[in-house]
């Protein structure tokens, strides 16, 4: 078999297929990734929503015993929406990362994989294959710089020369030997930028992120959101991009290349107040085909409670009291109130002391404490 002349029609046939850039790598043990891994974990700066043991996140062999190479695939997503609804006061809307605008990129990814494992298969019948998009064991960034599909950035993302960041990964490790390709050059350089722009301090320094400080975490967490957050995830419903969007080496990248990545702006920069009283059913049928929505309903509308209250916006405040009075869930019921007090407007407090005195719940009572208490400041 030449594999040579394989891994051109490989690469050949990626085009074809709607891959926007591939890459091979070895499968040598990640050593470096595994010392990483290991700190993080020390340090508790992990998000728990990784996959696998420290062993099998760095050693390709253990997902596939027969492995010889490991094929990365990068395909491009936009980074400006095409008619973007304006919030405007009164009528505020929330927004998802651009990671979640458009179908779902890991039936994207997983198709185009897929379709690659089929033609390998017609051109090397004992071919195995182990391909994984994000919920993998392998860290798809690790193998992406391996792949030369680019560098990794001090804020932590794969950055390639020909779409910025505003790229997602997979890959598919095989038994086949292919060449592996060299890396791109790091040229981060003496910038900071990202550093400097995180809202909440999370890159801790340049490549290395606390996770339970990145706002891309919070968004996704179920619980209570911790007070020093509640500002600063602003409008966010889920994700975060602040630490792309202001890195220039993501200047004038924004490709329409697929149109599963098309956003529709009424779901990826929804309104807010609907969301307060969506049903499990509309929910689904609106945002269950973006990526952003795998946690569910509740981290959402708690995100959308919170964007009214940084919002201040007194047309909420009926809605919101409801929820305080009629949630089954406490941490909407707790953030509702949090929310309404930050509002601040007439009757808004006066509804937070009469849902006291029949709220049991003593999570939920702090917080409607916390409500009132922003009529002192
Ligand atoms: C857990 C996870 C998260 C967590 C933690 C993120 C993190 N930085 O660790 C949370 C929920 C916060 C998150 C957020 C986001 N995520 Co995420 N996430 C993952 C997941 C599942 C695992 C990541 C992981 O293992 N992290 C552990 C750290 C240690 O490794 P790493 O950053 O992946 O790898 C790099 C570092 O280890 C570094 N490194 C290793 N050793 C050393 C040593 C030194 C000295 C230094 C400086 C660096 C360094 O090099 C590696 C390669 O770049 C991957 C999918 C996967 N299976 O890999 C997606 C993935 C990383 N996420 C992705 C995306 C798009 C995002 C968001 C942009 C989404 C958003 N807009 O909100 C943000 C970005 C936040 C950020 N600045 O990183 C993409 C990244 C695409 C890209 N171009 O880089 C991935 C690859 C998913 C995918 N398949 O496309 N994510
Ligand atoms: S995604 Fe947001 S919170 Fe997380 S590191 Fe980047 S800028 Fe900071
Ligand atoms: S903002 Fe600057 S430091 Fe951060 S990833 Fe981009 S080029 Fe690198």
């Amino acid at each position: 078999m030449d594999y040579k002349q394989l891994k051109e029609e490989v690469i050949a046939y990626s085009k074809e297929i709607g891959i926007d850039k591939i890459g091979f790598a070895s499968v040598d043990v990640f050593g470096e990734l595994k010392a990483r891994l290991k700190r993080q974990e020390e340090l508790s700066y992990q998000s728990g929503f990784e996959k696998g043991t420290v062993e099998e996140r760095t050693e390709p062999s253990r997902l596939l015993p027969e492995a010889q190479s490991i094929i990365s695939i990068a395909l491009a997503y936009p980074s400006k929406m095409k008619d973007a609804p304006k919030s405007k006061k009164g009528d505020r809307r929330g927004i998802f990362c651009r990671a979640s605008w458009g179908q779902d990129y890991h039936d994207v990814l997983r198709d185009r994989l897929q379709k690659l494992g089929e033609f390998l298969t017609e051109k090397f019948p004992e071919v195995s294959i182990k391909s994984m998009v994000d919920t993998g064991e392998l860290a798809d960034r690790a193998v992406a710089e391996r792949a030369g599909i680019g560098f990794s950035g001090k804020n932590c993302a794969i950055i390639t020369p020909e779409f910025g960041s505003y790229v997602y990964l997979g890959e598919m490790v095989t038994n086949i030997p292919f060449e592996a390709d060299e890396p791109v050059e790091d040229s981060c350089g003496d910038c900071n930028i990202c550093v400097d722009a995180c809202p909440t301090g999370a890159l801790v320094q340049g490549g290395q992120l606390d996770a339970n400080k990145c706002i891309a975490f919070l968004t996704q967490t179920k619980d209570f959101l911790a007070d020093e957050y509640r500002v600063k995830i602003g409008n966010r419903l889920y994700g975060c991009d602040t630490c792309q969007t202001v890195c220039p080496k993501n200047k004038k990248k924004d490709f329409h290349l697929h149109e599963e990545f098309e956003p529709d702006p009424e779901v990826t920069k929804p309104r807010l107040k609907p969301l307060l009283s969506i049903s499990n059913r509309e929910f689904k049928e609106q945002f269950g085909p973006i990526a952003g929505s795998w946690r569910g309903k509740k981290p959402i509308q708690r995100n959308a409670i919170l964007a009214l209250g940084h919002y201040k916006d007194e047309t909420a405040v009926d809605d919101l009291i409801r929820l305080m009075k009629e949630d089954p869930r406490p941490v909407i019921r707790g953030t509702a109130a949090w929310s309404l007090g930050k509002i601040g407007s007439p009757g808004a407090y006066e509804a937070i002391e009469a849902a006291m005195e029949k709220e049991s719940d003593e999570q939920v009572l702090f917080e409607m404490e916390k409500g009132l208490g922003f009529q002192l400041n």
